[in-house]
């Protein structure tokens, strides 16, 4: 008699081989609920990932940078939808999604509940959040399930624009007067260690990374993309006349990479708990922009109403013609 394989192992098989699932495919309950919960966190992450630099579009130094940060806004925008419409693909809505952010049960990424200060957090924002971005969704191109890989390409493309935007201003100020390179400087020792943290918990205190790699959702460990962001960046840091703010930050020879200081996770998790210095900012701006909002998603959903009657009427006519 043949080997038998439950429905899980022929999952687990699929995925080992680099196949993509795909909404209408058989999945793990767990897998499903894994994915709705990291995906609607990204899709969080970008939309209130908006707060921080939306704050600065009215006071960007120059039209050039004005109109530079208000499109990388917009981006922010589009890639909460094309995750938002992925989580969607797993069954649930965007309203279900939307009301956990908005009644503080959902997570989004800690890093934006710290405050923005002057223009150069601008720049920080862009080299390093993004930077740190792009490190972790480089390899989610790569996870298994399809329609959250598809996003995940297009992301990673502006996203690279965006960390550029930030390490031009950061080049700038930094070549600037002593008082421009000072406010670079004070950026990078504010944004540095929140932006090392975005990557979450050590590997030994992760509890969903195990699971994960092993359905192929996630392809790196966090302390493998906190590594490869830090090894990445100390040399953007010096070419630029900026110094780290980590005083135990050296290359180590023996390993090949940069060895670096203690990370304080009572901090990481007093944010996540929600008692970062802007949690309750931004959840209260997103809870405002909901309610003003409300007239919009009812005049697009009257809209489209209006749209499918009327489509549905003339493919009526067209029948009854062709009878
Ligand atoms: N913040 O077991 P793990 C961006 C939570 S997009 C808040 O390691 P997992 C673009 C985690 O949810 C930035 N919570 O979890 C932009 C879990 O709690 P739960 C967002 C965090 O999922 C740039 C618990 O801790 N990117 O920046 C954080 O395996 C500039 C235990 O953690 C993504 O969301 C955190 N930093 O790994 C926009 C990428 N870290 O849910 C505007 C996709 C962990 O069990 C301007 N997500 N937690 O209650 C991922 O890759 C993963 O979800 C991780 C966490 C790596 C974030």
């Amino acid at each position: 008699m043949g080997e038998t394989h439950s429905i899980e192992d022929r999952f687990q098989a699929f995925v080992e081989a680099e196949n993509k699932v795909e909404p209408k495919h058989w999945m793990p309950d767990g897998y499903r609920k894994t994915l709705v919960r990291q995906i609607s966190q990204h899709a969080h992450s970008e939309v209130v990932g908006m707060l921080p630099e939306a704050n600065w579009i009215t006071r960007a130094p120059s039209l050039r940078s004005k109109l530079i940060l208000l499109a990388k806004v917009q981006d922010e925008a589009g890639h909460g939808l094309y995750l938002y419409s992925a989580a969607e693909t797993l069954g649930t809505s965007r309203d279900e999604m939307i009301g956990d952010l908005l009644s503080g049960k959902a997570k989004y990424s800690s890093i934006f509940n710290y405050p923005t200060l002057t223009w150069a957090d601008m720049g920080a924002i862009g080299w390093l959040v993004d930077g740190a971005a792009i490190a972790n969704q480089v390899m989610l191109c790569r996870t298994s399930y399809g329609p959250y890989s598809r996003a995940m390409v297009r992301i990673c493309k502006e996203e690279s624009f965006h960390q550029r935007q930030g390490y031009e201003i950061m080049m700038t100020l930094a070549k600037g007067t002593p008082e421009q390179k000072e406010m670079a400087q004070d950026a990078l020792n504010r944004w540095w260690w929140p932006s090392i943290m975005m990557f979450g918990p050590s590997d030994e205190n992760s509890p969903n990374s195990a699971q994960s790699m092993k359905w192929r959702i996630k392809r790196k460990s966090n302390d493998e993309l906190r590594q490869e962001f830090i090894d990445k960046t100390v040399p953007q840091a010096e070419f630029i006349g900026l110094t780290i703010p980590d005083p135990d930050l050296k290359w180590n020879e023996e390993k090949g990479q940069h060895d670096f200081g203690p990370i304080n996770w009572e901090e990481f998790f007093q944010v996540i708990a929600g008692n970062g210095p802007c949690n309750a900012e931004r959840l209260e701006a997103r809870r405002k922009a909901h309610e003003e909002g409300a007239w919009v998603r009812e005049a697009a959903a009257a809209y489209a109403q209006k749209q499918s009657a009327r489509s549905a009427s003339s493919a009526k006519s067209a029948q009854s013609s062709a009878a």
